[in-house]
């Protein structure tokens, strides 16, 4: 049997319930998981919290006996490994399922496939959506990390239509409404970390945290080569409220990392001649931590960095119905730019919200894309 419009619709109802774990569950991925019967919801769940029960579990109690004979549409392959949780197909077959519909494939090489083939083994219809965008948009951040071991980067900006996120003088506060900062703070409650350049706590000297709070506290990192972060900054002064990190390189000198340690600051001392350089080096160092989501808000040199080195996965440009000009106000994305119209990198999935007066535009970096 193949995958029907009323599957792809309870699909979407997997894909709705499973972006509510977000910021709980990483690094697992979101999951949602609708069980129906004769086209008619029977239980629903998702993926709640990190170490907690997976989303079909979740939908199997919610369903009770009524899973008997159901088809359950899940958003991800189910896992037939005993993780911190038994296996979703142990489940599936003792509530005696007789159908699953799979949005995508378990980028988990423990699971891969696997799941599936362990259901079909057992006698259960499983269809998978192979060609599912949104399925595989869902766990994208998931499989980055645990196909690469290294953090989803989701560069953040906001700028006037013209391109600017700064006047000449400098000033930049605000470019945007409340809505829109509204979503930057949501933004900021659900990712693991949230890198800056020490430009931007120069000019601005953010506090970057999640106000109101959300799912997780992220970790405040400043690309900061001299470790010169200044103690009485809003980020230092913090220190023991969320946690700071200065990304230094290697030769940074000693008393400044010693002062910045004694306010309980974390210095990394990362190897590499320039920016990019270090910046890989620290993004797979936050990979190797099980940093799922970073948020990069700027400056423009750090984005450019970002961008020259191809690290940049998803965007979130928010954008004022507001023009400044001016041939040397900054724009966004600084760096070397890339050489030529044919190398521009593409958006796809592309969202576009209005938030106030204001636009959000979202995208993924086309994956396989990488800047020349
Ligand atoms: C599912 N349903 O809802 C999720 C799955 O340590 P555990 O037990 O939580 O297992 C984590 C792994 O299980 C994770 O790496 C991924 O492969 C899968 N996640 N699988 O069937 C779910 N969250
Ligand atoms: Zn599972």
């Amino acid at each position: 049997m193949a995958i029907s419009n009323e599957d792809r619709q309870f699909l979407a109802r997997a894909f709705e319930l499973a972006r509510r774990g977000e910021g709980f569950v990483e690094p697992n991925p979101l999951v949602g998981c609708v069980v129906t019967q004769g086209g008619q919801v029977v239980g629903e769940g998702w993926h709640r919290r990190f170490g907690g029960p997976h989303a079909e579990i979740e939908a199997l109690a919610a369903a009770g006996d009524a899973a008997r004979g159901a088809t359950a549409c899940v958003s991800l392959e189910p896992c037939c490994h005993q993780g911190k949780t038994p296996p979703c197909v142990g489940a599936l077959l003792a509530a005696r399922v007789a159908r699953v519909v799979v949005g995508a494939e378990d980028p988990n090489p423990v699971v891969s496939g696997k799941g599936i083939a362990a259901l079909r083994a057992a006698g259960i219809a499983v269809d998978l959506a192979d060609d599912c965008d949104e399925a595989a948009a869902l766990v994208a951040p998931f499989r980055k990390l645990i196909t690469t071991g290294r953090p989803w980067v989701i560069a953040k900006w906001a700028m006037t239509l013209d391109g600017k996120i700064a006047a000449l003088d400098g000033s930049s506060q605000w470019i945007t409404g409340p809505e829109a900062r509204a979503a930057v703070h949501a933004l900021r409650g659900r990712v693991d970390a949230i890198v800056v350049g020490r430009g931007t706590v120069e000019r601005d000297d953010p506090l970057l945290t999640a106000r109101p709070a959300g799912a997780r506290t992220a970790t405040r990192i400043v690309l900061d080569a001299g470790a010169n972060l200044p103690l009485t900054s809003k980020l230092a002064r913090t220190a023991g409220e969320a946690p700071v990190l200065v990304a230094a390189a290697s030769d940074a000198p000693a008393e400044r990392v010693a002062a910045l340690s004694s306010r309980g600051i974390e210095v990394l001392l990362l190897p590499g001649a320039d920016q990019g350089a270090r910046l890989e080096t620290l993004l797979n160092e936050l990979g190797r931590r099980q940093t799922t989501n970073v948020l990069v808000e700027g400056g423009s040199a750090v984005l450019g960095s970002l961008l020259a080195c191809g690290a940049i996965d998803e965007v979130f440009a928010f954008v004022a119905p507001k023009l400044l000009g001016g041939a040397d106000a900054p724009g966004p994305v600084g760096g070397p730019g890339l050489a030529t119209i044919a190398h521009a990198v593409p958006l796809e999935r592309l969202e576009l919200s209005r938030l106030g007066p204001d636009l959000l535009l979202r995208g993924h970096v086309a994956p396989g894309v990488c800047a020349r």
